[in-house]
């Protein structure tokens, strides 16, 4: 069985060396040496495929390289019937709690305001509220959704949460669906995304949104740029609406020199690390799914091209 692997952001020999160890009998092959193509069975990918899938006739499993798919099913034609998965991985999931805790916290007690004094040698206190004062609304009640508002509890602030489906997490408010949306965004000092990009998330955050939000508002946004509409954050920046915006994702990546995001007020922005695959962990995951194809189970952290994650 023969594996081809295609991104231009992940590192093929750390790849190939972790399935060395998980599953020594794959044969792993780097886009663009395919060699013979009725070999491929399993396509691992980041990149998009434009109509390339379709040349394999054998392909069994259509694995993402990431948790989220947008911009596959974007930019690539589907082999009919050929599943896709998605990465859900404990070190995904952490390096995502990680990620959105400190930027939590780092809005919370005002460290951009610090760093400023800092720059103009300036020892100043703020008054800083507990998190026990504040809400976190949580925008995709997902893996790293939940696992963020796991976290964000811990250390003691109020969260809810906005998903599709109804969900039920212990101390969590949940609200579900488009008609409860303004009401849960009224409850969130901090707002945290971490919902996939889908044709109904598309530019979610634009100005309506922002302004439900209260005044003085956070937005941590660790999904995808094309969730916001990023002249109307600017907007919200310049306004004073939002006190301060943390984005790990942009539209564009990398984000362009020059781009007025770099500029704007009080904004953070982190170049697409807040969790990053890693390859022995990921390797060891698409490898239990390879086993299934073998056998014929059903495949798990399956994606549904409709929905779009
Ligand atoms: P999941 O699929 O597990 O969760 C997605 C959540 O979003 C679900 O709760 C889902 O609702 C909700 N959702 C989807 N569409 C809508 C909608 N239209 N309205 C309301 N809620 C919606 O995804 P993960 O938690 O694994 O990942 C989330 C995203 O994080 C990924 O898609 C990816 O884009 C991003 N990501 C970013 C990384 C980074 O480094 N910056 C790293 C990893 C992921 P329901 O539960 O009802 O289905
Ligand atoms: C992912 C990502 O989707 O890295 O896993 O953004």
């Amino acid at each position: 069985m023969s594996l081809i692997f295609c991104s231009r952001t992940d590192d093929p020999e750390e790849w190939r060396a972790a399935f060395a160890e998980h599953m020594p009998d794959l044969e792993f092959r780097v886009w663009p040496n395919v060699g013979a193509l009725e070999d491929i069975e399993i396509a691992l990918v980041w990149d998009p495929m434009d109509r390339q899938l379709l040349d394999f006739p054998n392909l069994k499993m259509i694995a993402s390289l990431g948790a989220g798919v947008d911009h596959l099913l974007a930019g690539t034609t589907l082999p009919t019937g050929v599943p896709m998965t998605r990465i859900v991985d404990d070190n995904l999931t952490q390096g995502m709690r990680e990620w959105v805790l400190l930027y939590a916290l780092y809005c919370l007690r005002r460290v951009p305001e610090y760093l400023a004094f800092q720059q103009a040698e300036d020892w100043h206190r703020l008054a800083a509220p507990f998190a026990y004062e504040r809400s976190v609304g949580i925008m995709g009640l997902g893996v790293l959704g939940e696992a963020c508002a796991k976290s964000l509890q811990e250390i003691g602030f109020q969260v809810s949460s906005w998903s599709r489906r109804k969900k039920n997490l212990p101390g969590v408010d949940n609200y579900a669906g488009a008609d409860t949306l303004d009401d849960f965004l009224a409850t969130c000092n901090i707002l945290v995304c971490l919902m996939p990009l889908t044709p109904l998330t598309e530019g979610i955050i634009d100005s309506r949104v922002i302004n439900v939000l209260p005044k003085g508002a956070c937005l941590i946004n660790g999904a995808r740029g094309g969730l916001v509409v990023e002249a109307d954050l600017i907007e919200a920046l310049q306004s004073g609406h939002l006190s301060h915006a943390v984005l790990d994702v942009t539209r564009q990546e990398p984000l362009p020199a020059g781009d007025p995001l770099w500029r704007a007020p009080n904004i953070t922005i982190t170049p697409h690390v807040a969790s990053i695959t890693d390859a022995m962990s990921g390797a060891l995951l698409v490898s239990k799914n390879i086993c299934r194809v073998r056998t014929g189970e059903a495949l798990h952290h399956l994606v549904d091209p409709k929905a779009g994650y």
